[in-house]
Formats: C-alpha cells, sequence, structure tokens
C-alpha cells in the first residue's frame, strides 16, 4: 500500500505543478478525491490488506495533503485573477474617454476670454470683484448721492445688512483707482444684478465688462479708438455702431454706445425691442469727482471709462436670440457652443 501511495502521490506532484488554472486543479480534485478517484480505489484495496489501520492512515495522510495542495493551488490562482483585474481597471484606456461626453465653456465665458485677450494685446491689466458691495462703491464715489435720480435707472436688489448686490461694475472703479493710482489701464468683467421684468435682451442678472484707461492727455478719440478696436477684434469682422449721447453721473461727457443687431441686421426683432439697435457700451470721459474720489490728480490725469454689456455682447457674437437662454441652464442650448 505504501509503494502504491507513493507512486500516487509522485504522480499528483508533477500534475498539481502542470495546473495553471482554476479549472486544471478542480479536475485533479475530481481525479483524486472524487467517489471514482485515486483515493476512493486506495479505501477500496484496504480489504485486501492486513493491517488496515496503519494503511488507512497512510491513505489518510495522503488525501489530506492532496486536500491542502489542491485548496492552496485554488486561492492562490482566485487572488492572482483578482489582482489582475484591479491592476487592469486602474489602467488607463483611451478609447473609453474617446467615448464620454465632456461640458463645454459658457458662451459668456468665451466672449469674456475674447475680450480679455484683445485688451490684453492693448496694455490692459484684469481684474476681479466682489458681487456683494455697498453704497459707496456702487454710488457715492460714482457722483451719486443719496436721493439722486440717476439711483432709479437701476432698481437695487438691497441686503439686510444695507450692503446691496451690485447692479453695474463701474462699483469697482473707485477701488482700482485706489489701489492701482494713475497711469492706469484695467478691465473688470463681472455679474450685475438688477431688479427688471425680463425680455428677450433684459435679464435681472448679467454681465458687464468694465474698462478704464487714465493718463495724461487721454481724450475721447482714445476712447473711440479703443471701442473700435475691442469690437472689430471681438467680432472679426465690420459691424455698424452708433454713438450718441448719455447721461451717467460718473463720465462726462457720457455716451451711449449701441451696435446694429446681428440677429436681424438691423431690421428689428425682439432682441433689440424692435429698433434695429442694441445697447451695448456705454461709455464717457471719467467725471472729475470720480477721479479725485479715487485719489486721482485731476490737473494731471483724465481717462475715459466705458462698462460693455457683455451679456449682450454675447448674444450678438453667437447669434443667441433671446438673452434669457444664457441663464437658463438648457444644455441642449449651451452645448451648440461646444466647438466655437
Ligand atoms: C451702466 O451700467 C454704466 N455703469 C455703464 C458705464 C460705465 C457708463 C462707465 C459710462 C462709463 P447701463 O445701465 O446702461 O450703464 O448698462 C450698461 C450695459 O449693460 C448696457 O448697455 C447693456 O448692454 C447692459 N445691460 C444693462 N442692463 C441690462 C439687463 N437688464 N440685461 C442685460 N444687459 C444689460
Amino acid at each position: 500500500m505504501q509503494e502504491k501511495i507513493q507512486v500516487l502521490r509522485e504522480a499528483f506532484q508533477s500534475a498539481i505543478a502542470e495546473a495553471n488554472t482554476e479549472e486544471a486543479l478542480e479536475s485533479l480534485r475530481i481525479a483524486y478525491l472524487g467517489k471514482k478517484g485515486c483515493i476512493a480505489d486506495l479505501m477500496k484495496g484496504l480489504r485486501d490488506v492486513q493491517d488496515k489501520k496503519t494503511a488507512g492512515q497512510l491513505i489518510n495522510d495522503f488525501k489530506c495533503e492532496v486536500e491542502r495542495a489542491i485548496t492552496e493551488g485554488i486561492e492562490a490562482k482566485r487572488a492572482e485573477a483578482l489582482s489582475m483585474q484591479i491592476r487592469s481597471a486602474r489602467k488607463y484606456n483611451p478609447t473609453l474617454m474617446a467615448e464620454r461626453e465632456f461640458g463645454s465653456y459658457h458662451p459668456i465665458t468665451l466672449a469674456t476670454r475674447d475680450c480679455e485677450e484683445v485688451f490684453a494685446g492693448m496694455g490692459f491689466t484684469f481684474e476681479d470683484y466682489a458681487e456683494v458691495v455697498d453704497d459707496y462703491e456702487c454710488f457715492e464715489a460714482l457722483n451719486i448721492p443719496k436721493h439722486h435720480p440717476a439711483r432709479d435707472m437701476q432698481d437695487t436688489y438691497y441686503l439686510e445688512n444695507g450692503q446691496l448686490l451690485k447692479t453695474q461694475t463701474s462699483a469697482a472703479q473707485n477701488a482700482i483707482m485706489r489701489k492701482y493710482g494713475a497711469p492706469l489701464r484695467a478691465i473688470f468683467p463681472g455679474r450685475c444684478f438688477r431688479n427688471e421684468s425680463t425680455d428677450a435682451c433684459h435679464e435681472n442678472t448679467f454681465f458687464q465688462m468694465e474698462g478704464m484707461m487714465i493718463d495724461e492727455n487721454i481724450s475721447i478719440s482714445n476712447l473711440i479708438y479703443f471701442m473700435k478696436t475691442m469690437l472689430s477684434e471681438v467680432f472679426k469682422r465690420d459691424i455698424k455702431v452708433r454713438l450718441r449721447p448719455g447721461f451717467f453721473p460718473f463720465v462726462e461727457p457720457g455716451f451711449e454706445l449701441d451696435i446694429n443687431c446681428l440677429i436681424c441686421g438691423g431690421e428689428g426683432c425682439p432682441s433689440c425691442k424692435n429698433s434695429g439697435w442694441l445697447e451695448l457700451c456705454p461709455c464717457g470721459m471719467i467725471h472729475p469727482n470720480v477721479l479725485r474720489e479715487g485719489g486721482i490728480d485731476t490737473e494731471k490725469y483724465t481717462g475715459f471709462a466705458f462698462g460693455l454689456g457683455l451679456t449682450r455682447l454675447a448674444m450678438m457674437k453667437f447669434g443667441v436670440k433671446d438673452i434669457r437662454d444664457f441663464n437658463s441652464g438648457n444644455l441642449q442650448a449651451l452645448m451648440q457652443f461646444k466647438s466655437v
């Protein structure tokens, strides 16, 4: 019996060394431990053996050896398969990335970047400013004292603590003058809030981009040159503009710069309130009171400022007929600008 077991043990050892898969190990289990397997045969042979106890013990030891070797082999194979799975899951798979849907930049972000690029090329710095400001920043520093009728033009959201939601990017003018002094060239885009009834060209939340240039001998011709350059570079084509007098207490003289509506080509449509023109960029020479309030020497320096309606510019640039689409969160509408 001992010799028989030794022959089987050697055969088992070479078979298990070659069993590379869990299936191969399972086949070995059936061949050795199954009902009709080698060990069952050995047990049947016990009938013809005299020292049954010793032989039985030998068979049992061999059976335990086989069981342990097969169980350990299967566990090792399973651990190996699991770690392969984890490794391959971590692998970067470029084909999966290609199938994924990516978001896109908001058209106002795209328009802002275009403007920034144009102004950066003309030596302007780029500033950020708060959305919650106080009465001084938004009005008083801009030559709009309390009870001035010009306040009515901007229906303001006041907070309980007396602060307010910025109605115009001009609210940053004073802080920027105080921060840099003169000479100065800066643009500062920002979100503005007004309690307005909305229509195709009015939103209660919209973007403006303010710009200021302060230096010696700055005149209206500089203002007109910068406005024209900015618009022709942003739109990359000839567009009709008109300049007409406009009143803002913080500029003197003040102008309204309108753009010929690019949605209807000037014929009149809801996007331009049927006038064929869209108010886009009021501007003017900064009022001496405002310069003085910003700590600028008005004997030496003059400057211009403008308040570009960035959301309206994005409407015209991308042919969006209704300004409300920008804040709608309608992904189908916004995703169209993916490849712009
Ligand atoms: C102002 O806000 C002035 N601060 C602009 C300015 C700056 C004048 C510096 C002179 C010097 P106004 O309220 O007109 O002006 O707004 C400026 C531009 O913002 C408008 O021409 C328009 O393009 C845009 N705008 C104003 N209100 C809305 C609105 N409700 N929805 C969308 N765009 C608006």
